[in-house]
C-alpha cells in the first residue's frame, strides 16, 4: 500500500516518564505493591519516586502505555505516520519524552500545562513482572478544548484510525467518546487498550460508554478476567471472554469487531464478531536470558498490530507485527525498542 498520506494514526493517553528499576519483595512490601500491577499513586506511594532514584539506580525511560505503542506504530511504518495527543508539563521530564520520541519520528503534540509537573511512573521490576505506580501531574489535565482547538481537530479529521489506551479513562472520557464517535462516521478503525485490571473494575461506566464504538479491543489475560468479573460475565476462559468482547453491541456495523487477548508466552487468542471459532497464535520465541524486561511489551504488541491495521495488512499479519515488536521490545530496558532500528 502506498503510504502517501501523513499522520495516518491518531494516538490518545498519558504521557509519562518511566522512573524505572530493579527491585525486590522488600520494595514492594514497603509500598504495598503486588509484584505484577499497575494503579494509581496514592499519598503512601509518593515517597517512592525519590526512593527508587536514590536507592535503586533508577533509570529515567520514556513511559506512558500509548505513547509507548505510538512510538511503536512509528518505528514500524513510514516516516510521519503516527501522532500522540495527551497532556504533559513544561520541565525536564517532559524534555527527556519529546527526545525520545523524536529519537523514531512520533510527532507528539501535548497540551502543555506551565505549572503541572509531567506524570511519573515508578516501574519496579522483579523478575518477569513489573509494578507500576503512576501519578499523573499534567497529564490529568488533558481536556476537550485541546482536542477541538483548530489545528489539532484538523489532525483528528485527517488520521485513518484512532488508538486510545485504556489508562485515559481516568483522566477525560469526553476526548475518547469524540474520537470514537468520528471513527463511527467516517467508517475509520477504533482501536482501544483495556490497559489494566483497574480499568475495567474501577471505569466501568465510562469504558462500557465507549464499547459500541470498539473495532478492535486489545487486552492481557488479567485484564480479560477483570472485565469478565466487573460485568458478571461468570466467564473465566481467555477464549470465551474474548468472544464475549468481540460479540458486545456495536453502532458501526460496517466493521466487524475483533478482541485481541495476549496471554505473555502463551498464545495470542482473536476473536472475530459473529464468528463462532476463536484463533490462537503462538508468540515469537525468545531465550529467557535474552529478556531484559516485560515492562512495555503489551504496548509495544499494540504498536506493532496498530501499524499493520494502518497499513492494511491483514489481521493475522497485524497480530504478527505485533508480537514481532514485543519481542524486540522485551529485549531492550523499559518500553523501548532497538536501534540501529530493524525492519519487519
Ligand atoms: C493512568 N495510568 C495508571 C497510566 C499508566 C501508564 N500509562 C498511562 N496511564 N500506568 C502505567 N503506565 C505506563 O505503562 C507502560 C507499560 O505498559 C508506564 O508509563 C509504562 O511505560
Amino acid at each position: 500500500m502506498a503510504a502517501t498520506k501523513e499522520y495516518r494514526l491518531l494516538c490518545l493517553e498519558n504521557p509519562l516518564l518511566d522512573i524505572q528499576a530493579f527491585g525486590d519483595q522488600a520494595l514492594l512490601d514497603k509500598y504495598g505493591l503486588k509484584a505484577n500491577d499497575a494503579i494509581l499513586a496514592e499519598e503512601k506511594h509518593l515517597p517512592i519516586y525519590e526512593d527508587l532514584l536514590n536507592n535503586y539506580d533508577a533509570k529515567l525511560i520514556a513511559g506512558g502505555a500509548a505513547q509507548n505503542t505510538a512510538r511503536g506504530a512509528q518505528y514500524i511504518l513510514a516516516p510521519n505516520s503516527v501522532v500522540y495527543l495527551g497532556g504533559a508539563g513544561d520541565d525536564k521530564y517532559a524534555a527527556i519524552l519529546r527526545d525520545a520520541v523524536k529519537q523514531v519520528g512520533l510527532r507528539v503534540e501535548y497540551r502543555v500545562d506551565p505549572k503541572i509537573p509531567t506524570g511519573r511512573c515508578g516501574v519496579v521490576i522483579t523478575g518477569h513482572n513489573r509494578s507500576m505506580v503512576t501519578e499523573l501531574g499534567a497529564a490529568n489535565h488533558y481536556d476537550l478544548e485541546h482536542l477541538k482547538r483548530p489545528d489539532i481537530w484538523a489532525l483528528v479529521e485527517n488520521a485513518e484510525a484512532y488508538y486510545v489506551g485504556g489508562y485515559h479513562f481516568t483522566v477525560c472520557p469526553p476526548a475518547i467518546q469524540e474520537l470514537a464517535k468520528q471513527a463511527a462516521e467516517k467508517n475509520k478503525p477504533f482501536i482501544l487498550s483495556l490497559s489494566a485490571p483497574f480499568i475495567p473494575q474501577f471505569f466501568k461506566e465510562p469504558l462500557d460508554a465507549s464499547a459500541p464504538y470498539w473495532d478492535y479491543v486489545i487486552g492481557n489475560e488479567g485484564e480479560a478476567a477483570a472485565y469478565s468479573e466487573s460485568h458478571g460475565l461468570g466467564l473465566t476462559g481467555v477464549k470465551e471472554i474474548a468472544k464475549a468482547l468481540a460479540n458486545l453491541p456495536k453502532i458501526n456495523t460496517q466493521r466487524k469487531r475483533v478482541a485481541i487477548i495476549t496471554q505473555g508466552t502463551e498464545p495470542t487468542v482473536v476473536a472475530i464478531q459473529g464468528e463462532d471459532e476463536v484463533k490462537e497464535y503462538p508468540v515469537h520465541e525468545l531465550a529467557k536470558e535474552l529478556i531484559n524486561d516485560t515492562n512495555g511489551a503489551g504496548d509495544a504488541f499494540a504498536g506493532g498490530f496498530c501499524a499493520g491495521i494502518v497499513d492494511g495488512h491483514s489481521l493475522e499479519e497485524a497480530v504478527n507485527m505485533g508480537q514481532w515488536l514485543a519481542r524486540l521490545s522485551i529485549q531492550e530496558l523499559g518500553p523501548s525498542y532497538p536501534f540501529p532500528k530493524q525492519t519487519y
